[in-house]
């Protein structure tokens, strides 16, 4: 495990390697406790560079032989520490060979790092700086080289080798061993090299690509699981389809392996030509799976596919850039996935994914730019930050330069940069140059963390026939930056009439407005609209199109019709959600004493009206029906955060809603039921979706503990039984139903640890004091181990960051656990542990005895003695 040196990474200290590494050939011996590696590399002195000592970066390694040009160096010629091999003096020459022998242990790997054992499966993870565990090198993404690799494995244990690019050989050896060497032609950094070695069972397909090549696929499941890989091999292809189409991106190399593993920290990997993935978002079926885990099946697979060119063919230049493949690999997977299905549906549930993650970590101790600047420790740079965030400006450069310009300025990019490793400027410089704009202000987007707040307010002068919005910007301080420049914000927007129906205007003017769209530039704007004889409702921020926080002073009456009428419907679920989240916010206060009027019976009323408009689709019906979510109301209300009465505000607000449609919801339930054999296709998905809130509104009503019994004990498909299954154990805690469908769920999927997962995840999740006791005793389940990641997020990322009543209980023994439990992950793999750690992020947002019990067990865990880089680092950016 790395410790803290306390070193702080600056991207102003960005410079080129003195030497280039332009070939590199690989030997692995495997065995799950000595693995040795020989490395034969290129070294290349770049051209003008005086000779000066080699430095490489290694990790936990021990040198067991080092030769340059074929000559074993003696040892005063170079340096060998587990983190670093310094060769003093290299030859003179341009270009010399450098052997290196190491030796690892992939089977005491617990950090998941490097080269390590996942169920009895070899497999590696190098991004971002996991290549160093394997053999000592020039370990940075600028550094790109063309890989050969052989493999060698006794044949039982390891039938199959794969690495990156192409096979070109494989043989048998003496004693039951073998061998295959694969080559990969396009150079790449380090941390896109994957092995794969083990007994593996093979979904086969084939992709012809839009030039005609044939590309054999190929995804590698655990033996006996191979019926779970339909589903991701339909959506690699559609992926390979869709960035042809789209992007004009075809596939490069003859093979594309997918491995789903069983042990990973992350969702999934996009080594070249190799993915591995994190086997949750591999397999599927509807018996073990729900809508939920085909869709992020879906997305995941595509992202990782998309990658190939927005991260492999054109790389990052240093780790400060990371959001030049992410942000815009993750708009790019938004993208498909809106394309194959409801593009409205998918964009209100980016939006919501974006504020549950990236507003917390903007609005608080966390907080970075999209492209920082700083870092100490660059696994905990994996954010919503970096990629949803990261996603949104790439998208907003599409609204600015519209459709044709962003593909034209897309392709210039693919065209100039392909085979680079690239920055952020050049990213912004291709569409300058396709738009002859100058994006310098809208860079901002990159280089400044927090949120911008729009206040907005209006009025109407109906004698001069002029509506006029009075706009301001703002730019809420963070750690470290705390003055902010004025940033481009492109605002889409609408005038709405009485009828529904768009206002036009017949000039306007305080602001460059271009098809429906307000470019924000200055702190104030006043526009002026002219030629509009009544008074208008406006709709903001349609589509999301700025990832900014709104205040406008806005009548509700203004807000209820646009819940009824807006024809954006992201805006239109936009003010329901707000309308919600307002009487949320005002019942939460009463609860504390106050007084402030609340909407219900009228918010009850058209919840009953959505749900039943069949113009709407049932995928939109159930995420407007779906209440935001505590931690939600939490952001919203900002500080003196108490959960227990937001919790109580919350069941109230579903209790009136149930109550007030107690008619309509059963028949309405009643004729969502599936028909037909199952599909996980978006309609059907929907459909389900909203059968499942009803259930939950349902189950609030007299008889309501019988009915989700009822549910779930006649449900065919994964997403109504553990819909089911979470109604009972969030909504009717400790009843004989509850209990009963806990115990048959874990009875029928004993032994099927993915699924396990969701009956961990359910009971981490029951709202109040006792799931403290109850996750502390899952703990103990067989099926819970504290070095598989995913059983860890299940049941502890689940209670933590997802479970408000129960693990800031007021006593403080949620802290505790969770405390403790991050150390014990700590020891084995820090960086499962630090993200876990950001769950007290909003600490500083709680009432003062819930802040002064979290602020306590993050000193608990600075104080641990050999805190690793990663947890150190998150917890002392948090405390700081
Ligand atoms: N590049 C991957 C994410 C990833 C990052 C780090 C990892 O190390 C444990 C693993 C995966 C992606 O964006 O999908
Ligand atoms: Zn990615």
């Amino acid at each position: 495990m790395r410790t803290d040196t306390g070193h702080v990474f600056k991207l102003e200290d960005y410079r080129p390697c003195d030497y280039l590494i332009p070939r590199t050939s690989l030997d692995f011996r495997l065995s799950p406790d000595a693995t040795h590696v020989t490395a034969l590399l290129t070294i290349e002195r770049r051209a003008g560079v005086a000779a000066s000592p080699l430095v490489l970066d290694g990790d936990g390694l021990t040198l067991l032989g080092i030769a340059v040009d074929g000559h074993t160096l003696p040892a005063s010629d170079y340096e060998a520490t587990p983190d670093r091999l310094t060769i003093l003096k290299p030859p003179a020459a341009q270009r010399f060979e450098l052997r290196l022998e190491t030796e690892i242990a992939p089977s005491r790997n617990e950090a998941l790092m490097g080269l390590y054992r996942s169920n009895n499966v070899y497999c590696t993870q190098c991004e971002a700086e996991g290549f160093r565990r394997i053999t000592y090198f020039l370990d940075r993404p600028d550094i790109l080289s063309v890989y050969t690799v052989r493999i060698e494995a006794p044949h039982n244990e390891a039938p199959l080798l794969l690495s990156n690019g192409n096979p070109v050989e494989s043989g048998t050896l003496g004693s039951g061993r073998h061998y295959a060497v694969w080559h990969d032609p396009f150079p790449k950094p380090s941390y896109l090299f994957a092995l794969v070695a083990g007994a593996l069972g093979k979904v086969a397909g084939s992709f012809t690509t839009m030039s005609g090549r044939e590309v054999e696929l190929g995804i590698y499941v655990e033996p006996g699981k191979e019926q779970l890989a339909g589903y991701a091999m339909d959506a690699l292809k559609r992926s390979m389809q869709w960035d042809e189409e789209a992007f004009g991106r075809e596939y490069d190399l003859d093979v594309f392996n997918i491995v789903a593993v069983s042990d990973f920290n992350m969702g999934a990997m996009e080594n070249k030509g190799l993915n591995v993935f994190n086997d949750k978002y591999v397999l599927a079926d509807e018996e073990t799976a729900t809508d939920a885990d085909f869709a992020n099946i879906e997305a995941i697979i595509a992202h990782e596919y998309f990658h190939n060119w927005t991260g492999n063919r054109i790389t990052c230049r240093d780790w400060f850039q990371l959001c030049l493949k992410e942000g815009l690999t993750v708009y790019r997977d938004h993208e498909f996935s809106a394309d194959q299905r409801s593009r409205s549906v998918k964009r209100i549930a980016e939006v919501r994914t974006l504020r549950a993650h990236q507003f917390p970590e903007d609005q608080g101790p966390l907080a970075h730019p999209v492209r920082p600047r700083r870092y100490r420790e660059i696994n905990n740079f994996y954010t919503a930050t970096v990629y949803e965030k990261g996603s949104e400006v790439v998208r907003m450069i599409r609204t600015i330069l519209g459709p044709e310009t962003f593909r034209a300025g897309m392709d210039l990019y693919f065209e100039r940069h392909d085979g680079e490793a690239a920055t952020i400027e050049d990213f912004l410089k291709v569409f300058e140059d396709v738009s002859g704009r100058d994006l310098a202000q809208f860079a901002l987007w990159y280089h400044q963390a927090g949120t911008p707040n729009l206040t907005v307010s209006s009025a109407h002068n109906a004698a001069a026939k002029e509506f006029t919005l009075e706009i301001e910007q703002s730019v809420p301080p963070t750690p470290s930056e705390s003055r902010k420049r004025l940033m481009h914000i492109p605002l889409a927007f609408g005038l709405v009439g009485a009828n529904g129906k768009p206002v036009a205007w017949t000039a306007v003017e305080g602001a460059m407005v271009d098809d429906g769209v307000i470019h924000i530039r200055k702190r104030r704007h006043t526009v002026r609209f002219s030629g509009i004889s009544q008074r208008p409702s406006v709709s903001l921020n349609r589509g999301f199109s700025a990832p900014i926080t709104l205040s406008v002073q806005q009548k509700a009456d203004d807000q209820f019709f646009l819940a009824a009428h807006d024809s954006d419907a992201f805006a239109r679920w936009q003010a329901f959600n707000t309308l919600l989240t307002d009487a949320l916010i005002a019942a939460f206060r009463q609860i504390l004493g106050g007084k402030e009027p609340v909407f219900a019976a009228r918010l009850a009323e058209l919840a009953g009206r959505i749900a039943g408009d069949e113009t709407l689709e049932p995928a939109y019906r159930a995420l407007a029906l779906s209440l935001p979510g505590e931690a939600d109301i939490a952001r919203d209300i900002g500080k003196g955060i108490d959960p227990d009465a937001i919790f109580a505000a919350r069941e109230a607000m579903a209790r009136m809603i149930a109550e007030a449609n107690r008619e309509a919801f059963p028949a309405l339930y009643e004729s969502l039921a599936d028909k037909g054999p199952f599909s996980p296709d978006a309609a059907s998905a929907g459909r389900r979706a909203l059968r499942n809130i009803l259930l939950d509104y349902l189950s609030l009503l007299p008889g309501g503990a019988g009915l989700a019994a009822g549910h779930f004990n006649a449900a065919t498909n994964m997403t109504d039984r553990a819909a089911a299954l979470a109604v009972l154990a969030h909504r009717h805690p400790g009843t004989a139903e509850a209990e009963e469908a806990l115990a048959a769920f874990e009875a029928r999927y004993r032994g099927d640890a993915l699924v396990l997962d969701k009956w961990f995840q359910i009971q981490a999740g029951v709202p109040g004091a006792k799931t403290v006791e109850k996750v502390r005793e899952l703990m103990r389940h067989p099926a819970f181990s504290i070095a598989n990641p995913n059983r860890v997020r299940s049941l502890i990322g689940t209670f933590s960051s997802a479970n408000q009543t129960g693990f800031h209980r007021p006593d403080g023994e949620g802290y505790r656990l969770f405390a403790e439990t991050v150390l014990e992950v700590e020891k084995r793999n820090p960086q499962v542990a630090a993200r876990l750690a950001t769950a007290l992020r909003s600490w500083r947002s709680l009432e003062p005895g819930r802040q002064t019990k979290a602020r306590q067990a993050l000193l608990d865990m600075a104080k641990a003695e050999n805190l690793s880089a990663d947890l150190r680092d998150i917890v002392e950016r948090t405390l700081a």
